[in-house]
């Protein structure tokens, strides 16, 4: 199949016509960009066969749809794998470099495509790259934003964002699709007319500004089997073309406003600061791909099917999050304003067509939006979604008679808003949380009503990766060794890689094994002394804690343990210490004060610690700048030690802890979201678990909170810890931290001091760090820890928890795709 999709020689020359059709230039001397865009180019052309190869075999099979619909798709950089699912990556490396060319290098050249802020859209793109590899009938359904995630800059020690303009230089893994656009109508007033007809009250929704959506499609290339699916997303554009109609008219700024309110929708993606806002334009957004994306699929649908009352046979859409939850009202319109269904069979239809993922329980997260803002954007959806309440109230009257408190728990609208889980649960067929505890806290704290009168709709998904982004390509040479001991298999079965168990007393494969930590621990580090000028030892422990900056993911709690590891040191120079290396990396959302404040402490810590001889380099301190998908494939291959140290109950599941278990670094981590699973897995002497469970922190938390004073009056060492905050140890402006130390011990800028139970878990997490210390000094024994943990990682691979939504909630067609003979005899 390689030699047919990619003769080397072919593939040579088709390199060199698109540098000249392209740029007009010799090979020799093209740029890098214009190297990356020519191979790219040939690429799609590969890719383009398959995909209407895809496309001619879904249409000949029928296969039932899932439409995934998501305001983030984090897609990372493309080429290299959609390479290595083409099973070219080899030929083509080695065709590049008898052109004199280095493949890496070329990687290096793609924009990172950030459309999403972190783990909630970095599943989504796991998860598609899973539906492909499966064989399943997919579309991602997204937006098109301008500016994706920000790139971080680190200036003085503070967080910078910078826009990331990554369409600059043109995307060459999109394909424009103009002549699928549809129309999005905002504002304007909804008009009902009596219908002497059908003796039915018809709603006309009038005096709307319109924006067109036209969709890009992305190719998702699977595994080795030519199916390559579609990620759809959306761009906005003014409807009316300011031609010289309007010119002449006068009404050229008119125009050109229209344009830019339309450009506005698209414009940027909305950091994930775990809080909710309110704001217009996300509402704007979210129902501006939510309609246009089901107008598509009903177009599609009624291509080759004729009864909209059997929609759910052929369609599901799984809303990632509430933030799609329009999809209900949306569809719920559709189908009654334009295909005529009245409300019991409309309503029938949407409730076996939609499911819902919550991914969170921080309740400040949860969308409600204004009925104000609701109701003069979206008229007609809003008036839907009153009616639903309406029904589900009285529901609810009639399952707990005279129970008020219920109606005011569980209702749609409510004090002035719009529930958007509520919604989403009442109108779902399927509500699923991500990770076994995360589901339990559902069904248990956070929507103990719903489960409760509708149980039978709620079931866990346990979050999962792709092994052939984090393994395959993250870590080449790890992958080689695996298939070299265990065959192949493992890149579409991850359950097979438990057979590498084999080789945890064989001093040869262990010895192996390190190794190749221990050269990608050298890539890491020259990546580290090229980017932050600090050189680090491959030697040293790597400690590692990458992920969204959040208090509740307790960054600051690692860098108070930094803190006190730095005092014990020079307190007592003679103390055995094996050296370390705490390695950081976390965007802050822009607006989100305090934890840009712990990435200036994180560096300021490092300036002190990194730059004190006294200590003999026994810690150094690093902080990443811009850590995104591309630099994380190197980071987890590189990685000893997995930081996942979130209050318990708060991690809803986390996937980090999943590539960093896949790369064979064991977990140092709280009884929290998928480590409990992940522990399962490996078994308790192959982590190191530490810290309050989540059963405590909620107790305390229905209890009025626990006392970190008696911790700061009783505990000298932590006391230390604090004062430096505000000694002048780290800043000589002694005010920088006052508003972290103030967030532990007083309660002055929040409802609650040391919300996130920081001095609780300190000394628990301390001595947790004491035994990896231990462990890894046992060089034999460390060995055996990380390879066990490489080898039960089966259970986290997205084909797992794809096959899973299959089997449970989508219940989807396998599709083969053979290539057709035009395209094999390219
Ligand atoms: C919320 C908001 C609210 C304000 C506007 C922007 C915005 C964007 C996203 C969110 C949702 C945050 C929820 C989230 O990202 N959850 C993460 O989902 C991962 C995948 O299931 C999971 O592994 C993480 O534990 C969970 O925090």
């Amino acid at each position: 199949m390689i030699d047919k999709q990619f003769d080397k020689e072919t593939f040579k020359k088709s390199v060199k016509d698109n540098v000249k059709f392209l740029y007009r230039r010799k090979l020799e001397e093209a740029t890098q960009e214009q190297l990356f865009q020519a191979v790219s180019y040939t690429v799609k052309d590969v890719i383009i066969d398959n995909w209407l190869d895809t496309q001619n075999a879904y249409e000949a099979q029928d296969p039932k749809i899932v439409y995934y619909m998501s305001m983030e798709f984090l897609m990372g950089r493309a080429l290299g794998n959609n390479l290595l699912n083409l099973g070219a990556y080899g030929e083509v490396k080695e065709a590049l470099e008898e052109l004199g060319i280095d493949i890496n290098a070329l990687e290096d050249q793609e924009p990172d495509p950030a459309l999403g802020n972190g783990g909630l859209g970095r599943l989504a793109a796991c998860f598609l790259d899973s539906l492909a590899t499966l064989g399943y009938s997919a579309y991602g359904c997204g937006i098109r934003y301008r500016y994706g995630m920000f790139k971080q800059e680190i200036r003085d020690g503070y967080q910078v964002e910078v826009p990331d303009a990554w369409l600059e230089e043109g995307y060459p893994f999109e394909l424009r699709r103009p002549e699928y656009a549809k129309e999005v109508h905002f504002g304007g007033y909804v008009r009902v007319e009596y219908d002497q007809a059908t003796g039915q009250n018809k709603f006309i929704h009038e005096g709307y500004q319109a924006v067109k959506a036209i969709p890009y499609d992305m190719p998702i290339v699977g595994y080795e089997n030519n199916v390559v699916n579609t990620l759809r997303i959306w761009d906005a554009a003014a409807i009316e073309e300011f031609g010289f109609d309007s010119f002449d008219k006068g009404d050229y700024k008119k125009a050109v406003e229209q344009e830019n309110l339309a450009k506005d929708i698209v414009n940027v993606l909305y950091p994930n600061d775990n809080k909710m806002s309110g704001k217009e334009l996300r509402l704007k957004q979210q129902y501006f791909f939510v309609s246009a994306s089901i107008q598509a699929a009903i177009e599609k649908y009624k291509k080759t099917h004729d009864d909209i009352k059997k929609l759910h046979e052929k369609v599901v859409f799984q809303m990632n999050d509430t933030h799609p939850t329009m999809a209900v009202a949306e569809l719920m319109r559709i189908l009654m304003d334009q295909e005529g269904l009245g409300w019991d069979d409309a309503w029938a239809v949407t409730t076996k067509c939609v499911a819902y993922t919550n991914h969170t329980i921080m309740a400040e997260a949860l969308e409600k939006w204004p009925i104000e803002l609701f109701s003069r954007l979206l008229p007609r959806v809003y008036q839907i979604i009153e009616e639903i309440n309406r029904r589900f109230i009285i529901e609810v009257q009639n399952r707990y008679p005279g129970n008020y408190e219920k109606i005011k728990k569980m209702a749609i609208i409510y004090d002035g808003q719009v529930k958007m889980a509520h919604l989403a649960i009442v109108a779902g067929f399927s509500v699923n949380g991500v990770a076994r505890l995360h589901t339990e806290i559902l069904k248990n704290q956070e929507l103990k009503d719903f489960y409760e009168m509708m149980p039978e709709k709620f079931n866990n998904k346990t979050n999962g990766i792709t092994q052939r982004r984090f393994l395959l390509h993250g870590n080449q040479n790890l992958a080689a060794w695996i298939t070299d001991h265990i065959g192949p298999d493992w890149i579409t079965d991850l359950s097979q890689i438990s057979k590498l168990k084999v080789y945890a007393d064989d001093e040869k494969a262990l010895q192996e094994f390190m190794n190749i930590k221990f050269q990608n621990k050298q890539r890491l580090a020259k990546y580290i002394l090229e980017h932050n000028g600090v050189e680090v030892d491959p030697h040293s422990i790597f400690d590692v804690q990458v992920k969204r900056l959040h208090e509740y993911k307790r960054q600051l709690l690692n860098i108070l343990h930094v803190i006190y590891l730095y005092n014990q040191i020079k307190l007592h120079p003679e103390m055995e210490f094996y050296p370390r290396t705490f390695i950081f990396g976390a965007k802050a959302s822009a607006a989100y004060e305090r934890a840009k404040k712990i990435i200036k402490l994180i560096n300021c810590v490092a300036d002190v610690v990194n730059n004190d001889s006294s200590i003999n380099g026994k810690i150094k301190v690093v902080f990443i700048e811009n850590y995104r998908v591309s630099n994380a494939e190197m980071i987890f291959a590189a990685a000893d030690v997995s930081e996942q140290i979130s209050t318990a109950s708060k991690e809803a599941s986390g996937t980090g802890n999943m590539k960093f278990m896949l790369n064979g670094a064991p977990t140092l981590g709280t009884m929290d979201g998928a480590n409990v699973e992940i522990v399962e897995e490996v078994g308790q002497e192959n982590a190191f678990i530490f810290g309050m469970s989540a059963d405590q922190i909620i107790n305390y938390e229905n209890h009025g909170g626990y006392d970190p004073d008696f911790i700061y009056n009783t505990d000298a060492e932590i006391r230390q810890v604090l004062m430096q905050l505000i000694n002048g140890t780290f800043s000589s402006d002694t005010e920088l931290f006052r508003d972290i130390y103030d967030s532990l011990l007083n309660t002055k800028n929040c409802s609650r001091a040391d919300q996130y139970f920081i001095l609780g878990d300190f000394r628990s997490y301390a001595e947790a760090q004491k035994r990896v210390e231990a462990a890894y000094k046992d060089e034999k024994k460390w060995a055996k820890m990380a390879l066990l943990n490489t080898a039960c990682s089966g259970k986290f691979s997205s084909d797992r928890t794809i096959q899973e939504y299959v089997d449970d909630i989508w219940h989807l067609d396998k599709v083969t795709v053979t290539k057709s003979s035009e395209a094999a005899e390219k």
